[in-house]
This record gives C-alpha cells, sequence and structure tokens, in this order.
C-alpha cells in the first residue's frame, strides 16, 4: 500500500520534462547525453536513430532524447518535437565550416509549432581545442539576438570532462521555476 501511494505521489508530482538534444553528426550529442546520465565520458559511435536516457536532477526529472545529426536523419527530428519543453542545441564549436548549416537546422527548428513554448539552450562544445570558436562568435554566427519569441541561452562546454554542462542545466531548472 504505501509503495503504491508513493507510486502514485511521484507520477503527479515529479513531472516530466521532455528534452531534445539536437545539432549535426559529431558535435557531441550523445556525448553530453552520458555525462549527464552517468558523469563519465561514454566511448560514442554515430547515433543512427536516437538514443534516451532519463536524468533526475534534485527531484526534476527530465526525459532526454539525443537525435542522430546525419543529413539524411535531421529531416525527422521532426517527429520528436511533440511535447517538448526545451531543445538543447549542440554545436562543435571547432567546426567554423558547418556553422552556417548548424544556423539553417535551428531557425528551421524554431519554426516549428511544436516547438513554439520550448525553451533552447545552446551548448559551444568542445571548448577545449584551442581556436575553436567562442561563445560570442558563435552567437554572432547564428544570429542568436534575433531568436525574439523563444527563451534562450547558450553555455561554453566541454563535453569529455563535462565542464559547462550543469550550469546549462540550471538554466534549464531557473526557466522551469519562472513558468
Ligand atoms: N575535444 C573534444 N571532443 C569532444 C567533445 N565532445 C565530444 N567530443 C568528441 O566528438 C566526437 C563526436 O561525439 P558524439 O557525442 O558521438 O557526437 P554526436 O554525433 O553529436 O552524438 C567523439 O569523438 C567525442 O569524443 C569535447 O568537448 N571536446
Ligand atoms: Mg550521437
Amino acid at each position: 500500500m504505501g509503495t503504491l501511494f508513493t507510486r502514485i505521489w511521484r507520477l503527479f508530482n515529479h513531472q516530466e520534462h521532455k528534452v531534445v538534444i539536437v545539432g549535426l553528426d559529431n558535435a557531441g550529442k550523445t556525448t553530453i547525453l552520458y555525462q549527464f546520465s552517468m558523469n563519465e565520458v561514454a566511448h560514442t559511435s554515430p547515433t543512427i536513430g536516437s538514443n534516451v536516457e532519463e536524468i533526475v536532477v534534485n527531484n526534476t526529472r527530465f526525459l532526454m532524447w539525443d537525435i542522430g545529426g546525419q543529413e539524411s536523419l535531421r529531416c525527422s527530428w521532426n517527429t520528436y518535437y511533440t511535447n517538448t519543453e526545451f531543445a538543447i542545441l549542440v554545436v562543435d564549436s571547432t567546426d567554423r565550416e558547418r556553422i552556417s548549416v548548424t544556423k539553417e537546422e535551428l531557425f528551421k527548428m524554431l519554426a516549428h509549432e511544436d516547438l513554439r513554448k520550448a525553451g533552447l539552450l545552446i551548448f559551444a562544445n568542445k571548448q577545449d581545442v584551442t581556436e575553436c570558436m567562442t561563445v560570442a562568435e558563435i552567437s554572432q554566427v547564428l544570429r542568436l539576438k534575433s531568436i525574439k519569441d523563444h527563451q534562450w541561452h547558450i553555455q561554453a562546454c566541454c563535453a569529455l570532462t563535462g565542464e559547462g554542462l550543469s550550469q546549462g542545466l540550471e538554466w534549464m531548472m531557473s526557466r522551469l521555476k519562472i513558468r
């Protein structure tokens, strides 16, 4: 009886928040997901389809979907958007050649009806690599300041060490409190 009550209590009080992690292939999405879920560096291989993990931070549950980023898979990102509260865009800060592709995908995503109310967290990943793009450069190229209809935040990080990842989660938690 006790456990049944506990379960029902949890169901109603620990709402789960859906998150999609998007970005081009090789950006570091899967590494970030596994850093969140087990705090260790995972040996990833290119994601075909998706990975999903439940991440619990201070009793708040996030269901995080890491979606494959290869060109052939990008058109299916929108099938994951229903009921999404946050989109995390992972940017490979060393990939100057494809940052414009990221920008195109970003604005396509933001225009999607199912993400109308979603918050946007951008991880400028691979900051450990010298000569990588800074947060300021990425913000400018992605024209983040032009985004007026979504709450957004950009965070520098290194998925290999985990540096910067908890600050990103904290931003998401702070948005939940405001709503
Ligand atoms: N130097 C560096 N490499 C990273 C970082 N994050 C991920 N990687 C590497 O980038 C490659 C792609 O990572 P993965 O998570 O599979 O990318 P995904 O395709 O976006 O899921 C792997 O070799 C990772 O070890 C980082 O912060 N710094
Ligand atoms: Mg992957």
